[in-house]
């Protein structure tokens, strides 16, 4: 399974062709543009998410709403798209070029990479915009990994300084429901309160705020990943995808980093047989031992720096080598409530890659008989 996406964040679209996905999936388009609306949501978000209705429009792959085995191709238009059309000519040069580079994000590195004079080419596609067809790819996964009960849900645990620290089974409906229905995608009522007064003060003040979140996928089988090879390892393959999610500076899996500062004997999650499978009576590793899944909910929490781009504004050096003060491009004063919905489909498209992976098959019953065999195989009965 692999993807390829393309797209500018202001240009006419995103697009995503999506290669190796098996047939006969049931695919429900309105599951897949409920994951597009939940991304646009959330306190903190900029001017953008009013302007734009993500939705996402199939071209091929998908008939009589069955996958069919070939490339599933995909595009979202960008309503914005037509307040940006005299900068975004593909034969038109436009003449006000962007020379002021925004500490924090790609914009210097990228022009001195690819030799460009208008930053405007670097900001379009280093964009976090892009995150909405990657969500949409994962979504489509999602479609898959629902037929073998795999559930995967978030929530934000920290806006700045600000922390929800309840303890939530994450596997309840009720939970989850409340969690939906909060603007911050946060657990207490009280905290989100809080929450929403950081961001709040951090807008009056041209500041932006970053934050930590939690995602949890459920029911993932024991046998995801391999030890075998450093790239098939699954810790390796997950935190790749994670990184690469735009503004994230660090992730952990499980209790990662308490481990890092106890007794080995502390941390480690016994094994123990329970309705005859294997499980661990704790889950301290976060559902992965040895680069592979472990049976136990997969668990990681990513930490996302404020967007850089500010209204107060920050040093910077202009392409003429002067002095100059960073100039202010449209952002979100906060996207953390969003960033849990992204990684939520981007680790459902891992877990999918390497649930084809173990199960292969090139249509869903291929896949079933599969994993059926294989969860029989290993059950204590
Ligand atoms: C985003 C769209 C962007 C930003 C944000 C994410 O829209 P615009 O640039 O037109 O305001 O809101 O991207 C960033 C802040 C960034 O730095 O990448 C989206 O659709 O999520």
């Amino acid at each position: 399974l692999r993807f390829l996406d393309a797209g500018e964040s202001h240009g006419k679209g995103l697009v995503a062709i999506i290669e190796g996905f098996p047939s006969n999936v049931e695919i429900d388009i309105n599951r897949v543009n409920l994951q597009l609306a939940r991304r646009q949501r959330g306190y903190g978000r900029g001017e953008r998410m009013k302007i734009e209705y993500d939705q996402v429009e199939i071209l091929s792959g998908i008939r009589g709403g069955k996958t069919t085995g070939s490339p599933i191709s995909m595009l979202i238009y960008n309503k914005d798209y037509k307040n940006w059309m005299d900068i975004m000519d593909i034969q038109k040069e436009y003449t006000g070029k962007i020379t002021v580079p925004r500490p924090g994000h790609a914009d210097l590195n990228g022009i001195l990479k690819y030799n460009l004079n208008d930053i405007r080419n670097v900001i379009e596609r280093a964009s976090a915009r892009e995150t909405a067809i990657r969500t949409a790819i994962g979504a489509i996964c999602m479609e898959l990994l629902n037929k073998f009960d795999v559930k995967i849900v978030s929530r934000v645990l920290r806006i700045g300084k600000v922390e929800d620290l309840s303890r939530v089974d994450m596997s309840a409906e009720e939970n989850i429901k409340r969690i939906e229905e909060s603007q911050i995608r946060c657990f207490d009522a009280k905290i989100e309160k809080r929450m929403i007064e950081e961001i709040e003060l951090a807008k009056e003040k041209g500041e932006t705020l970053g934050g930590e979140v939690e995602v949890i996928a459920y029911n993932i089988p024991c046998g995801l990943g391999s030890y075998s090879s450093y790239d098939r390892r699954m810790d390796y393959i997950i935190s790749g995808a994670i990184m690469s999610i735009q503004a994230v500076k660090a992730m952990e899996f499980g209790e990662g980093i308490m481990a890092s500062c106890s007794y080995g004997s502390e941390v480690n999650d016994e094994i123990i047989v329970e309705n005859d499978y294997y499980k661990r009576s704790t889950n301290y590793a976060g559902g992965i031992e040895g680069g592979i899944t472990n049976g136990m909910p997969v668990v990681i929490k990513v930490y996302m720096k404020p967007i850089p781009t500010t209204r107060k504004g920050i040093k910077t050096v202009k392409l003429n080598g002067e002095e100059a003060i960073s100039r202010y491009e449209r952002s979100d004063t906060c996207a953390v409530p969003s960033l849990g919905v992204v990684c939520e489909n981007i680790l459902a498209f891992e877990i999918t890659k390497e649930f084809l992976n173990k199960f292969g098959g090139d249509s869903i019953e291929d896949i079933r008989n599969s994993y059926d065999f294989y969860l029989k195989r290993i059950s204590r009965r």
